[in-house]
């Protein structure tokens, strides 16, 4: 061994110190580089100086150098051990779920306001004895107009009205073609249905969208009077409002009932006061005049039934049909019915059911 260089004792007592400081991976490769690497390794360099040694010496050098490197490896394997272990200590550690944490909490989602109104006019219905009956939102001529008395000039038939589909057929303007359907299909009265669904007009304004809700309700039987009109729409709207709830008719005119009325509550939020409840302010929401429109209705016009194939002599019938998104406005203070197509959760969250 050349004089002032390290034997190979020694050097055994400077990996150990130098493998004690390691404490991560890239530390370790440069540990292991450093004493084993091929080109430039001290034990490299060890067996590189065997040259330099005196030919009576050489065996026992070879031998030192030997252990040596037994030491260096037999550490440096030691040492990746000790790495892996933590490691895989520390993976574990950085997995690992702290049970006593509170649980992330799912938000529920919600009906839709439309959704919720919907199934409760359906619900006070169903107590009356009314089913629920659908039908196509592209229709014709005959089941949206023709059979309902619509005159052939009427403003409701031209396009500034109604949307058309290519090949004469349209988009329904209300859900009455249903009822249509319902009574050409049904052989015998009574009838008593209620018919959900969207509806098109051409319409597009703060207080109209081209595609709303409504709900239309029919009643056909024997001897059935205004009377029943009047008493199954305050208990529907008393249900559906509150129970002390006014309601009034107002004489109007539709082509398919004779006679024709509007109905009007007393406005929910100042109580038909016409002034705010608080300060007495005029009442926004009525205009100050203590009454909403609600509900158009009527008694069944008998060419209706006739076209229907019911006979008008022995049956007769009240109609009835709502905007659901303005009841949904009304119930919920919505002032823009586009709000409720927006589908903002702001406002959808807000709806519980
Ligand atoms: C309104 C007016 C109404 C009807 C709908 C009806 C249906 C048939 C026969 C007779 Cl098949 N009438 N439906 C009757 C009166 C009014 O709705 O203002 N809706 C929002």
């Amino acid at each position: 061994m050349s004089t002032g260089a390290a034997s190979p004792a020694e050097l055994a007592v400077r990996f150990e110190a130098e493998a004690a400081l390691v404490a991560d991976r890239a530390a370790f490769e440069q540990l292991r580089l450093a004493w084993t690497g091929r080109k430039k390794g001290i034990l490299r360099a060890m067996l590189a100086g065997m040259k330099e040694v005196a030919p009576q010496n050489r065996r026992e050098y070879g031998q030192a150098v030997h252990q040596l490197k037994v030491a260096v490896e037999g550490g440096l394997e030691a040492l990746g051990e000790r790495l892996s272990a933590q490691e895989k200590a520390d993976a574990r550690q950085a997995a690992t779920l702290d049970v006593t944490l509170p649980g992330r909490r799912p938000r529920l989602g919600s009906l839709h306001p439309v959704t919720v109104v919907n199934r409760d006019i359906e619900a006070i219905f169903a107590e009356m004895g009314y089913s629920v009956a659908e039908g196509p939102e592209v229709e014709n001529d005959y089941h949206n107009f023709e059979a309902l008395n619509f005159p052939r000039d009427h403003p409701a038939r031209d396009t500034q009205d109604t949307f058309f589909v290519e090949g004469g057929a349209l988009l329904r303007t209300h859900t009455s073609p249903v009822q249509i359907r319902t009574m050409l299909a049904r052989a015998e009265p009574p009838i008593r249905i209620i018919c959900p669904g969207r509806v098109y007009r051409n319409d597009n304004d703060l207080r109209h969208s081209p595609m709303f809700h409504q709900i239309e309700g029919l009643a056909i039987g024997e001897g059935l009077t205004v009377g029943d009109l009047k008493g199954t729409l305050e208990t529907f709207i008393q249900r559906l409002f509150s129970a002390d709830t006014g309601v009034r008719l107002r004489p109007s005119f539709f082509p398919f009932t004779e006679p024709s009325a509007e109905v009007d509550i007393t406005c929910p939020f100042c109580a038909g006061s016409g002034e705010s409840l608080d300060g007495g302010e005029p009442c926004g929401v009525c205009s100050a005049t203590g009454w909403m429109e609600i509900l158009g209705s009527g008694m069944v016009d008998p060419r209706v039934l006739a076209e229907c194939g019911i006979d008008p002599e022995i049956y007769t019938g009240f109609a009835f049909g709502l905007g659901v998104d303005r009841v949904a406005m009304i119930r919920y203070g919505i002032p823009n019915i586009r709000m409720l197509f927006d589908n903002d959760e702001r406002l959808l969250r807000q709806v519980q059911s």
